[in-house]
């Protein structure tokens, strides 16, 4: 029997997303039926509505999320019901040529559910990023379940569902940022600030967020920036050589998506240092950069995919440092919401006023 629950859906390129009632299927073999707690709005979810991302409308919107296994379908043995566990969108596969190799954070072939969730009148929903959680139940593949220690809050855990482990992985596992380190973030939204956390994290000695809104800046403060720039008054690139003797930041990562930006990150990186790319461009977006300074100053250019996290490694790992108050989840949640107040959200994530707004459930 399906289960009848409230989910936000966007129908068409643009629109506003309404409140509708979908069906859940029970679990088949290698699913699982989650009970969704909390579901952060992330840029992603905004993407979909605009059309952004593809055209499969109707989406069901919603990825990064936490929740309680419900049931689980045959042959699920890493979760059962009850558990307490983040959603991710990368339930690796085991059998690609990227988890042939050992390298399961980049698998080619992530599983989600077989079965379709619907609208009341049969339409099938294509959920958000394989996931789907601004609904009171979602169905997913049981590898997308994660489970965490349930003394988390679970506003806080569920954003390491997407954007908090893209940025925290971005600096940690893409950037290799370690003890010692410049590092410099360009963009100091939710996932910039938790790139700014992970360097922290990772023993760097100094941190620069740049942005061109102060308020910003002053949240990047709190997760462990120890300088800021403000790029709409001074350039970045100077004042980035400017505290740092001179010479650039070791690692510098990009977390916006904009060629300006990009090449901000270019040209204030260090000899032989790296330059992450976490920011999403949109597909007419171009750079032009003189192919000698691409040799001429080493180092590597890199992108950064979901953090290049493999959750079941890192997912119980950062909840534990949250648990020990050594990772602020907490301060990433601005606010928390109502499934009718996803749209709201979206115009406060456009107007900068908030890093992550939250759904409950
Ligand atoms: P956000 O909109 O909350 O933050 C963007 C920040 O950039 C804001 O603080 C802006 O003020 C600032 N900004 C805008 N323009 C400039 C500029 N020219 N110079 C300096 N600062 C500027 O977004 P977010 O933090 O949620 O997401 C950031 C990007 O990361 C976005 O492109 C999103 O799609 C991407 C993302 N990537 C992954 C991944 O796997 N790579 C995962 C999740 C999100
Ligand atoms: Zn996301």
């Amino acid at each position: 029997m399906p289960h009848e629950v409230r989910g936000v859906v966007a129908r068409s390129r643009g629109a506003e997303v309404s409140i509708e009632t979908i069906l859940v299927p029970d679990p088949g073999p290698g699913e699982a039926l989650v009970a969704v707690r909390s579901c952060g709005v992330c840029h992603t979810d905004l993407h979909y509505r605009e059309g952004g991302i593809n055209d499969d409308f109707p989406f069901l919107l919603g990825h990064e999320a936490a929740g309680t296994v419900e049931a689980v379908g045959d042959g699920v043995t890493d979760v059962a019901p009850g558990d307490f566990v983040i959603l991710n969108w990368r339930a690796v596969c085991g059998q690609c040529r990227a988890c042939l190799r050992g390298r399961p954070w980049y698998c080619f072939a992530t599983h989600n559910a077989a079965q379709k969730m619907t609208l009341k009148d049969g339409t099938e929903l294509s959920p958000a990023l394989g996931i789907g959680a601004f609904a009171e139940k979602t169905l997913v593949h049981a590898g997308q379940c994660t489970k965490v220690n349930p003394a988390a809050s679970p506003a806080a855990a569920g954003l390491l569902g997407c954007g908090v482990m893209a940025g925290i992985g971005a600096a940690i596992n893409t950037g290799g940022v370690t003890r010692g380190d410049s590092v410099a973030v360009i963009g100091c939204g939710g996932v910039g600030d938790a790139a700014i956390a992970g360097a922290a994290l990772a023993g760097a000695a100094k941190i620069i967020a740049v942005d061109i809104d102060d308020r910003k800046l002053q949240w990047a403060r709190g997760f462990g920036a120890t300088d800021t720039v403000n790029s709409r008054e001074s350039d970045p690139v100077e004042a980035i050589r400017a505290l740092t003797g001179g010479h650039g930041a070791d690692v510098v990562i990009e977390a916006i998506g904009r060629p300006e930006t990009y090449e901000q990150a270019f040209y204030a990186r260090d000899l032989a240092g790296t330059v992450v790319l976490v920011g999403v461009p949109t597909p007419d977006m171009k750079i032009e950069l003189p192919l000698i300074e691409v040799f001429g100053r080493g180092g590597s250019l890199k992108s950064s995919w979901y953090g290049d996290c493999l959750p079941s490694r890192d997912f119980p790992m950062l909840v534990d440092l949250y648990l020990q108050g050594r990772l602020d989840l907490d301060g990433f949640v601005s606010e928390t919401i109502g499934l009718d107040q996803v749209e709201e959200a979206f115009a406060k994530m456009q107007r900068g006023e908030v890093l992550r707004s939250v759904v409950m459930l």
